[in-house]
């Protein structure tokens, strides 16, 4: 069956030390997302796909976060982001969410979760995470866009979020990182507590990134229901792809990412994606802006 995607965006960038991807959406529909949806639409190629607009930071949640109350801004913004995404699976859409920094992932994880589980009585979701980092720093200090997963799993802040419906939505087994090249100690030692599937640079130099996005996908294919992709750019080279809060040098190349979406998006069990981090303002070359393009592109439709 044809999919239908819905574009939504996810402006929100309290949880990074720098606030820069909050622009994206926007900036990304004015720099060649538009055209592309266009192109994509049009008689030739037939695609169906819509654009949402964006889930916007309201008043209450600027607030919070002049406040200083960064944490329960997040959770007030993930829990709007939650509804529309859910609404979206509703619709018999297939989400694509432009970020936004990561910690947007804790919304549109738990929307894939809880849709799951509302048509299968049970929430048994594959995630792969492609990312320089793994977002499970589970300590109380530190930037929340570095804990999503740990959110997620309901590892950190559980005073805060035990209540809602963004955390505990995930197993553990159910996780593959790809790309993850800067961990913490805790971070560490909780992968290796729990077993965590960690497809790093080395694997991907050794196997190749089409042997390594086959084996996790066949892997998601078999062992749950619906495999959601949330893909930080800062997991690209950084060398190279500049266009984020914290670009680390050594990731992967576009040919990769563009291979990792490709693959993923062509799976019957595939349920969405977001794509995060990418900060207008630090892409002074335009480089990352040309790849994030691509990256969408290839979400909704362009095939080799
Ligand atoms: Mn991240």
């Amino acid at each position: 069956m044809k999919r239908a995607y819905e574009i939504i965006g996810a402006p929100f960038g309290f949880a990074a030390n720098k606030s820069g991807s909050r622009t994206a959406p926007d900036y990304l529909r004015e720099n060649g997302l538009n055209i592309k949806i266009r192109q994509r639409t049009n008689e030739f190629w037939g695609s169906d796909i819509e654009d949402f607009g964006n889930v916007e930071v309201d008043s209450q949640i600027n607030e919070l976060y002049k406040s200083e109350k960064t944490l329960e801004a997040v959770k007030l913004y993930c829990e709007k982001l939650n509804d529309c995404v859910y609404n979206s699976y509703v619709r018999g859409k297939t989400p694509i969410i432009i970020g936004g920094d990561h910690s947007i992932s804790v919304g549109t994880v738990s929307a894939a979760s809880r849709y799951l589980k509302e048509t299968n009585s049970k929430s048994n979701l594959g995630l792969i995470w492609v990312d320089a980092h793994a977002d499970l720093n589970n300590l109380e200090n530190g930037n929340i866009h570095g804990k999503s997963v740990a959110i997620s799993l309901g590892y950190v802040y559980q005073d805060m979020f035990k209540l809602s419906n963004l955390t505990d939505v995930i197993d553990t087994k159910n996780i593959m990182y790809i790309g993850i090249r800067d961990l913490m100690p805790n971070e560490y030692v909780t992968i290796q507590n729990k077993n965590i599937s960690l497809y790093g640079m080395d694997k991907i130099d050794k196997s190749g990134i089409r042997e390594v996005i086959k084996e996790i996908v066949s892997k998601l294919e078999e062992t749950t229901d619906g495999i959601f992709l949330s893909f930080d750019i800062d997991a690209c080279d950084g060398g190279v792809y500049r266009g984020c809060a914290t670009p680390e040098v050594g990731g992967l190349t576009a040919r990769e990412a563009i291979q990792i979406i490709d693959y993923v998006s062509q799976s019957k069990k595939f349920m969405g994606a977001d794509i995060v981090e990418y900060s207008p303002e630090d892409d002074t070359n335009g480089n990352t802006n040309q790849l994030v393009i691509k990256l969408i592109d290839t979400l909704v439709g362009y095939r080799m």
